[in-house]
């Protein structure tokens, strides 16, 4: 018996597998939740505080935003520390009272995972800026010198969500060398280059510390940008990389490539030893790729495209076994 369903026996929690294909699920934004102190920022014990209305509301689950050590660059979606509570918003041992309260009146608690990027105040980015192009810290990040004749271009003219180009001068940062680093959304959140696995271990170490705690589930963010086309030379792609761009192929530079799988299959192999942990991704919306993910959910992978509509798309839009067999071999 996993720790987790012994976890369950002891808890509210209904014991039928299948609870999430009619769930209800409740979004929680920490910082502004509730606030049990008066400090004007929302915390754990806040939450705690309100398990009445929560219960009240007859919830399957609550899906708790970002509560990392964060600078709030990206309203917590830029985390310091993947394995911590903001101290703002309380410590591990109010985690542990929250997560247990809530199980105690039946609701599961999904945590969201950031994994695509980590702030730039992340021990791994500060170590990275301070070391040597070509060094095994700037290896865990996209590092790459610039184009032009003293390298004072980008190295594409990828584009990203919060800032005109993906790409910024290690200088902004502190850095002593001429290269650029990539960000697919703000300067502040460096993307990680999953090609290198201490990455892959670091966030499998992540999901145990939370899994371990008795976590039911994993919102992940970004969870189609993860692999990108890094072979050199670096392609071009001078508009933003929506999903039109990207294409139906999983051929894309930076999302839904069909690398993207292998990682999720890996965390899929971690949670089966618990029971049950769910994963839940967002912005999955084109066609192709979400009768991919979807796949994944019958391998019990991942849950839906987009969490806000889970229940309609688990009930309505999984595929056939025929189907998962097509794109999912
Ligand atoms: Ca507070």
């Amino acid at each position: 018996m996993s720790k987790n369903s012994r976890v369950a026996k002891k808890s509210g929690l209904s014991e039928d597998k299948n609870w999430w294909r009619q769930a209800a699920i409740y979004q929680i934004y920490p910082r502004s939740f509730a606030d049990s102190n008066g400090d004007g920022i929302g915390d754990l014990q806040g939450i705690i505080s309100r398990i009445p209305y929560l219960k009240s509301l007859s919830l399957d689950a609550v899906w708790l935003s970002p509560f990392y050590p964060s600078a709030l660059v990206d309203g917590g979606y830029d985390v310091d520390d993947y394995r911590d509570v903001d101290p703002k918003l309380g410590t591990l041992a109010d985690f542990d009272q929250m997560l247990k309260e809530l199980h105690k009146v039946g609701i599961r608690v999904f945590v969201d995972i950031v994994p695509n990027h980590s702030s730039n105040l992340h021990i791994w980015f500060k170590e990275a800026i301070a070391a040597a192009p070509g060094s095994k810290a700037r290896s865990r990040y996209i590092f790459r010198d610039g184009r032009g004749i003293n390298g004072e271009l980008p190295p594409t003219d990828w584009v990203s969500h919060f800032a005109p180009s993906a790409w910024t001068h290690e200088s902004k940062m502190g850095g002593k060398h001429n290269q650029w680093y990539m960000h697919w959304f703000a300067p502040e959140q460096p993307d990680f280059d999953w090609d290198n696995p201490e990455v892959e271990k670091e966030f499998l170490k992540t999901l145990k510390f939370w899994s371990d705690r008795g976590v039911d589930g994993f919102r992940i963010d970004v969870a189609h940008a993860l692999k990108k086309d890094l072979s050199e030379p670096l392609r071009n792609l001078d508009v933003f990389e929506d999903l039109e761009e990207r294409g139906d192929k999983g051929k894309g530079i930076l999302a839904d490539r069909d690398e993207v799988f292998k990682i999720y299959k890996s965390w899929r192999k971690l949670f089966n030893q618990y029971d049950p942990t769910l994963l839940a991704s967002q912005w999955l919306k084109q066609t192709f790729m979400q009768v991919v993910y979807h796949c994944m959910q019958a391998l019990r992978l991942s849950v839906s495209a987009s969490i806000s509509d889970l229940s309609i798309r688990l009930s309505r839009q999984l595929p056939t076994r025929q189907a998962c067999r097509k794109h999912w071999p």
